[in-house]
């Protein structure tokens, strides 16, 4: 892929970035594949427990988890994380170009964050609305001891990425950024039922300047870890799955128990994670 020099710039800028279809098709089929096995061992569990009588065996990842969950709804997944660790992820987040052009904005020390997740955005749920946020506030009030202070989380070097694994858009609950917004640090979030959210009227009146990030299985977009952006409810019948993840500058700490894994050093290449083996022998930690 040829990098443009501009893409920094316009990162800057807007606070965001979209590479279109930048992930290949077989590293989108291994990951499909993965989550449909991960799908089939929620369908194994909610049969044992008596929960469901059919294992909807003949439905694909667009609906299984759905009709899976119908009956019992809040107990669905609204993220799998831990279970990320099989090889079939590996092509997502250790994508060559991908971390070439995360290179451009965080520099060659590239440490995959320790907040890396998959969504399957269920219908009609109220779980599956993402309200409007900054991750950079994620950080922050994840540590109630206030032990980590606003400018701790504005200092690091980190940005997010978004690929969708099967078109995302407003229907099905696609994000929506205000560009630009990452200029204005970490800004004070209340914490709901389900995620937190900015409801200061000084901001909220940003979310009229909102843009739809409405993207197709191969791209992705990258964002600053500070830019507000919402995740839309899903208002389809089918089920709006993703990836997401963060990468950060590998010199800086992560302000989190956790150490996530390195995904590129250029001072000491062999640090990094080598192949989707390694990465499944790996741990979420
Ligand atoms: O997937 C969504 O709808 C929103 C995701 C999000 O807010 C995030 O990745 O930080």
């Amino acid at each position: 892929m040829f990098i443009k020099p501009e893409w920094r710039q316009q990162f800057d800028e807007e606070g965001f970035l979209v590479l279109e279809q930048i992930i290949e098709p077989p590293v989108i089929a291994q990951a499909r594949a993965e989550l449909e096995k991960l799908v089939d061992q929620q369908a194994a569990r909610l049969l044992k427990e008596g929960k469901i009588k059919s294992l909807f065996k003949d439905e694909g990842l667009e609906t299984r988890i759905y009709s899976l969950f119908s009956n019992c709804i809040d107990e669905a997944p609204k993220s799998f994380r831990r279970e990320l660790h099989l090889p079939g992820f590996y092509g997502f987040f250790f994508h060559k170009q991908l971390l070439d052009v995360v290179e451009l904005v965080i520099g060659s020390e590239i440490r995959l964050y320790p907040n890396y997740t998959v969504r399957p955005k269920l219908p009609d749920w109220e779980g599956t609305r993402i309200w409007w946020h900054q991750d950079g506030g994620y950080t922050h009030y994840v540590h109630t001891d206030k032990s980590i202070k606003s400018n701790d989380v504005e200092d690091l070097r980190m940005l997010n990425v978004w690929s969708p694994l099967v078109p995302a858009r407003e229907l099905n609950g696609c994000m929506q950024f205000v560009p630009g917004s990452h200029k204005l640090g970490v800004v004070p979030h209340v914490s709901r039922r389900y995620y937190l959210e900015i409801i200061d009227p000084k901001y909220t009146a940003l979310f009229d300047n909102a843009i739809s990030i409405e993207l197709n299985p191969g791209d992705v977009v990258l964002f600053s870890n500070l830019l507000f952006h919402q995740g839309l409810p899903n208002r389809s019948k089918t089920v709006r799955w993703n990836l997401d993840w963060r990468y950060q500058d590998g010199q800086q700490p992560t302000l989190r128990k956790e150490q996530g894994h390195i995904a590129r050093s250029e001072s000491c290449p062999s640090r990094a994670v080598q192949t989707a083996d390694e990465w499944a022998k790996l741990h979420f930690s």
